[in-house]
This record gives structure tokens, C-alpha cells and sequence, in this order.
């Protein structure tokens, strides 16, 4: 049996690859690794059948025989290290990719969300074009930083890692605000990260998930189903 994974029925991106089961779609393509997926709407991801699995009532879960995870660091890092691709073989190497995905979970990821909140939730608020600024210049604070650090190379560390996975997608938040584009090599990062096969796969198939809640017909009969 395949693992299960949780995802909107309807995400509000409209499937453009932002909620959070996209990670753990995309770290399932890089390992080649066949998976189910439960579509939950917004009032069952809070009925007790989902919180059992999710304490905070979200998604993703990642189910796996008797195995319940959630939180996409532990869903990814889990892929990870049962399937080959992901992280390095050498121990060393592949303790300082887990260091990156934490590094994007942790550091990377926080200022970023606070701008997307900023943006989306606060911008009524009478205190809010006062405070954009200073929410912007702590996500660029991080940027530079990772921008000096990736400098010229492909990825973070070497080769691709689920380090990488995750802070790309940590960035592609980042999108709507403009403040990628400040940073040219990070800008050509997340395409880099984009244009993987295992990532549009994974794309293709969040998008699919939402053009069916939409036109659920005309889809069926593109698809061939
Ligand atoms: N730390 C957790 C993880 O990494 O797994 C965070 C999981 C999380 O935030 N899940 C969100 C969720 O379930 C969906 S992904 N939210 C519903 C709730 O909390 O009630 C976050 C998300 C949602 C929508 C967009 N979007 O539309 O652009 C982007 C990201």
C-alpha cells in the first residue's frame, strides 16, 4: 500500500504549488515513491478524525502502515532517509543537508511567513504601512544572507537535497512581494528548483486536484477518466 497524504480539496492558492503538501509531493517524486492523497475541506481538517492525526488540525499528514506523521520537516526528512535521492550517503555531508532543512524551516521560512501574513491578514489594520517596511527588511536581512551564501552555485551544499527542496519552497512565498527579484541568484535558485522533473510532477498533480473541484467534468473527459 502506497502512503497517504492529506491536502486541501480546495486550496486557496488554487493549486499553484504554496500549501505545504506540495513538499511532501515533490520529495515523494524525487524518490520515485507512489502515494495516495485524502482531499479534506476546511471543516474536516478540524473534525476529530483528522485531528487524531493532526493535532493542530492541518494539512499535510503523511500515513505509512501504522506510521501517522505531521509537520513537513519530519514528513520530508522521513522520505529522505528510507529512500535513496534526497540525502547525501556520507555522514557528514548529509548531517549538513538535514542542517538546511532546518536552516529553511527555522530561520529562513519564519520572516517570511510574518510577511505573508502582513500582507495578507493586516493590511486594514491602520498600523499596517508602517509596519510592512520593517517586516520586508527582516526577510531581506535573510535573503542577502543566503544569497552570499549560495553565491554562484546550484544548490546549498553540493548537490540537491531535501535541504534545497525545502528552502526553495520556502521562497516561493516570497513570489507575490516582489522582494525575490532583489536577489537574482536566489530568483534563478527557486526556477532551478522549479524546473526539476519531480517538481512539476508534483505541481501537476496539486493543480489537478484543484481544476477537478472547479470543473470537475471538463477535466475528467481532458484527462481521460
Ligand atoms: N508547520 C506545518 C508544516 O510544515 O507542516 C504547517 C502546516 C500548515 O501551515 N498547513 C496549512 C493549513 O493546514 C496549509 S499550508 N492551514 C489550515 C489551518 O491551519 O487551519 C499553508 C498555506 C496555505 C495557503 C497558501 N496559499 O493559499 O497560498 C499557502 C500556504
Amino acid at each position: 500500500m502506497p502512503p497517504v497524504i492529506t491536502a486541501f480539496a480546495t486550496s486557496p492558492d488554487r493549486g499553484q504549488g504554496l500549501a505545504r503538501d506540495m513538499r511532501v509531493r515533490w520529495a515523494l517524486e524525487e524518490v520515485s515513491q507512489p502515494y495516495d492523497v485524502r482531499l479534506l475541506s476546511f471543516a474536516e481538517m478540524k473534525e476529530p478524525a483528522h485531528l487524531a492525526l493532526h493535532p493542530f488540525g492541518q494539512i499535510p499528514t503523511y500515513e505509512e502502515g501504522d506510521l501517522s506523521l505531521f509537520e513537513t520537516g519530519a514528513i520530508v526528512l522521513h522520505i529522505a532517509e528510507h529512500h535513496a535521492g534526497l540525502l547525501p550517503i556520507d555522514a557528514k555531508v548529509r548531517a549538513r543537508a538535514i542542517n538546511w532543512m532546518f536552516a529553511a524551516l527555522n530561520t529562513v521560512e519564519p520572516p517570511i511567513l510574518e510577511l505573508a501574513n502582513a500582507m495578507l491578514l493586516e493590511s486594514d489594520k491602520p498600523w499596517s504601512k508602517e509596519r510592512l517596511p520593517l517586516v520586508m527588511d527582516r526577510v531581506r536581512d535573510r535573503l542577502e544572507q543566503l544569497s552570499a551564501h549560495l553565491g554562484d552555485t546550484d544548490w546549498v551544499d553540493g548537490k540537491f537535497s531535501a535541504g534545497d527542496l525545502m528552502m526553495v519552497h520556502a521562497l516561493q512565498r516570497l513570489k507575490p512581494s516582489g522582494l525575490l527579484d532583489e536577489y537574482p541568484n536566489l530568483s534563478a535558485y527557486v526556477a532551478r528548483g522549479e524546473a526539476r522533473h519531480a517538481y512539476m510532477r508534483a505541481f501537476a498533480a496539486q493543480l489537478e486536484v484543484f481544476q477537478m473541484s472547479e470543473h470537475p467534468k471538463s477535466i475528467c473527459a481532458q484527462l481521460g477518466h
